[in-house]
Order: C-alpha cells, then sequence, then structure tokens
C-alpha cells in the first residue's frame, strides 16, 4: 500500500485530492492546522475511515514537519498548503512568503533529513498566478514568468526551490502550474464562489445586492475535482518535470456572474463602466450587482489563460472533461441547496423558539 502525505487536506484541493487518493489505495496522511473551532468540513466524511490519517502540523514548522515526515516515510507528498488567496497576500506579506516560499523549502529539506530524497516523490502547487502581468497569451511551460503580487512572488519562489532541488539532488520533484480551478468546495471569498453563493442567496430573498472587484478580469477556470487527477499523475512518470493543467478556454468574471445568476434562475444584463458598472435583473429592472473599489487590488492579474497541450500529451489528461457551463452549473446548484437548508435551519429555530415560548417543548 503506497503512502501519500497531503498537506493542505482541508483545503478545497486536499479534500478531492484525499478522495482521490484513498480510492485508488492509498494510505492517505493528512496535516492539519490546530485551530480554536477544529472546523473541517471538507474532510469531515473521511475522518475516522481506515487508511486515512491526520496529524498537526504548520509550514511555518519545519519540527513538526519533519516529524510526520519521518514517522510515516511517505512514497509521495502533496504540498497543497499555502496563504491561498491572492488579495489577502497584500495584508499578510510576510506570512505569505512563510508559507508559500520557505514553506516549500521546509518540506524539501524534510526529506533530505529523513533520507528519503531518492524515495520521496514530491508535488508543488504551483499557480497560474506566476504568469502575473503576462507576457504571452495563452500561457504554457515556456512562457516567462511575472508575479504580481506577494502571494505570486512567494509561489515563484516555491517554483525554482523545487526546480534546484530536482537538479541538485537529483530529487523526484514536479511542480503543477495550475490555472484557476474552483468547485462547490471553493473558499468563499475567491470571485466564483462569492458569486455562485450570493446568486443562490438573492434568488432565495437571503441578501439583496453583491458587490465585486475588477469585472473585466480573465480567468481560465476548471473543475477542481478533474485537476487532482493531474497531481497524481505527475508523480507516477518515469521522469519528474512541470506542466500547466488548464482548460485552455478563457472567461471574464462578468460573464462567470452572469451565467450564474442564470443558473439561479435569473437574468443580468451589464450596463456602465468601472466602478459604475451595473448588473441589472432584465425582470425587474433591480440592481443586483455593483462594483466597489474594496475589491481592487493594488496589482491585478487579468488575462490569464492556460495551454494544457503538454498534459494532455504527456499525462494523457483530458482538460475538457467538465466544461465551464457544468462548473458553473455544479456550483450554483450546491449553493441553491445550501442556501435553502439554512433557510429550513432558520424555520426549526423559529419554531422551536415558539414552542419554547408556549412550553410546548423544554
Ligand atoms: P485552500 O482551499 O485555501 O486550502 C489551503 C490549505 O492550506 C488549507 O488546508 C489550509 O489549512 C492550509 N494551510 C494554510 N496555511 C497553512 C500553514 N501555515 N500550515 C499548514 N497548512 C496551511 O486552497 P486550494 O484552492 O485548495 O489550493 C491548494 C493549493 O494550490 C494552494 O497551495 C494554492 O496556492 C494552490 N493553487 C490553487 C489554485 C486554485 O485555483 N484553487 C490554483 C493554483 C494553485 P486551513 O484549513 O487550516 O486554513
Ligand atoms: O480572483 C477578480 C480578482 O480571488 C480572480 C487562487 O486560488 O487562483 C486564485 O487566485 C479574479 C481577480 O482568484 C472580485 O481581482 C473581481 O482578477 O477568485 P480570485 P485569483 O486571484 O485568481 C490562482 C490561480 C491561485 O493560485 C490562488 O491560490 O477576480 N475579482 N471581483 C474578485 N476577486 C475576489 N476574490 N473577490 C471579488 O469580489
Amino acid at each position: 500500500m503506497k503512502k501519500a502525505v497531503i498537506t493542505g487536506v482541508t483545503g478545497q484541493d486536499g479534500s478531492f485530492l484525499a478522495e482521490f487518493l484513498l480510492e485508488k489505495g492509498y494510505e492517505v496522511h493528512g496535516i492539519i492546522r490546530r485551530a480554536s473551532t477544529d472546523y473541517r468540513e471538507r474532510i469531515a466524511h473521511l475522518e475516522g475511515r481506515p487508511h486515512f490519517h491526520l496529524h498537526y502540523g504548520d509550514l511555518a514548522d519545519s519540527i513538526g514537519i519533519t516529524q510526520v515526515v519521518f514517522s510515516v516515510k511517505p512514497d509521495e507528498i502533496y504540498n497543497l498548503a499555502a496563504q491561498s488567496h491572492v488579495q489577502v497576500s497584500f495584508d499578510s506579506p510576510e506570512y505569505t512568503a512563510n508559507v508559500d516560499a520557505t514553506g516549500v523549502l521546509r518540506i524539501l529539506e524534510a526529506v533530505r533529513a529523513c533520507g528519503l530524497e531518492k524515495i520521496c516523490r514530491i508535488y508543488q502547487a504551483s499557480t497560474s498566478e506566476l504568469y502575473g502581468r503576462v507576457e504571452a497569451v495563452p500561457q504554457d511551460e515556456n512562457t516567462p514568468f511575472h508575479p504580481y503580487s506577494p502571494y505570486a512572488v512567494a509561489k515563484q519562489y516555491g517554483y525554482w526551490i523545487v526546480r534546484e532541488y530536482r537538479d541538485a539532488y537529483n530529487m523526484f520533484c514536479c511542480n503543477g502550474i495550475l490555472f484557476n480551478h474552483e468547485s462547490e468546495r471553493r473558499g468563499e471569498t475567491f470571485v466564483t464562489r462569492k458569486i455562485t453563493l450570493a446568486a443562490a442567496r438573492i434568488k432565495q430573498g437571503k441578501q439583496d445586492k453583491l458587490y465585486l472587484g475588477n469585472l473585466g478580469s480573465l480567468r481560465d477556470w476548471g473543475y477542481a475535482k478533474d485537476y487532482v487527477e493531474c497531481m497524481w499523475l505527475m508523480l507516477q512518470q518515469d521522469t519528474p518535470d512541470d506542466y500547466v493543467i488548464a482548460t485552455g478556454e478563457q472567461h471574464s468574471v462578468r460573464e462567470f456572474c452572469q451565467l450564474a445568476f442564470h443558473e439561479a434562475g435569473i437574468e443580468l444584463e451589464f450596463k456602465g463602466e468601472g466602478l459604475h458598472e451595473q448588473g441589472i435583473d432584465k425582470a425587474t429592472g433591480k440592481v443586483l450587482v455593483e462594483v466597489s473599489p474594496d475589491f481592487y487590488r493594488p496589482t491585478d492579474v487579468v488575462n490569464l489563460w492556460g495551454n494544457p497541450a503538454k498534459a494532455k500529451r504527456q499525462l494523457g489528461w483530458n482538460p475538457s472533461k467538465t466544461s465551464f457551463k457544468e462548473l458553473v452549473k455544479i456550483m450554483v446548484q450546491a449553493d441553491m441547496a445550501k442556501v435553502a437548508v439554512e433557510r429550513a435551519g432558520e424555520k426549526v429555530r423559529v419554531n422551536l423558539e415558539e414552542y419554547l415560548e408556549k412550553g410546548i417543548v423544554k
């Protein structure tokens, strides 16, 4: 039975990858951080399952990381842990560098310290944000990097230290340069999930308006569940390499918004420009989407579009498994259900309070 360590197992990708590897017959060890709430919604369904184990650790703490590597002696490590929010990296640049840059070094050094450099294969979660202020469109493995946020600069270090250890110590380590990938498990402050949740809440009368930043920003959005397969495929090759993982299709935030509201049963039309642009409900004339400068970034990456030809050719990966339309539909349907459950819960609470007041229940 192969053993894998996943850092960032509580995140969107970590939870899908854990399911994928358990399905493949792996023993999966996830690294989690201690939090006062111990809120681990994305992996709750896996806890207690045979071959799924959790260890406390933090990428900022090399002793803890090394201990996990030493005790598990993994065949594969998937380093997905990161301060992954680009906008947050402007507020916490030093922390972002510690985790997203030096954290990668800690993983590589832990493997060396445990004498596993000839055995353990490592996947590093690199990112399309490396292309940043893009120098060519679409982007592939040969496109020059121009990182354009503290997050991207930190991830650039991660990318190069992986390549350095591959060359210097002959380690099997790969960079997956993944373009944006989303799902019903996406964090609620990333733009896609913010939109699908708002569309569901607005449709069900729980929110009046959605405030967004740059509506013209362009992304190559794929489905996270499809992307975790690539992480595994990269580590099954004969030689380590770096791969762009993307759909090869590009859409704007505005388009995502229009389609998400359509899936929720609201037809939006956009009018105006820049900060004055508005998304209006065609049926009622109500303004449902407005632009707020709060969601603009000091420097924004606005033209990401990946070319997945190498992954298709060498990994045999299919970039069109889930279409853009299907992705939006999956996310909106999940959020429509989530909001409906929340509303049902509120109703139960109201009823309970009423019953308590009347003394029907004690
Ligand atoms: P995510 O949902 O934000 O998950 C991040 C994970 O990292 C969480 O499990 C988080 O734990 C953990 N983490 C954060 N700081 C940590 C620390 N100091 N020590 C240990 N764990 C820590 O991110 P994701 O979307 O799954 O992305 C996975 C990886 O791919 C990240 O490295 C991200 O930068 C990269 N990436 C993502 C995309 C994308 O579009 N999703 C594209 C390219 C690259 P908590 O639950 O405790 O916060
Ligand atoms: O922004 C614009 C925003 O935060 C996408 C991470 O997984 O993918 C992700 O980073 C675009 C940007 O993702 C809002 O300015 C407009 O241009 O959803 P996002 P991201 O920054 O692309 C990469 C590949 C990663 O590696 C990261 O880990 O949408 N945008 N209005 C907005 N963005 C947000 N968050 N909120 C808004 O209201």
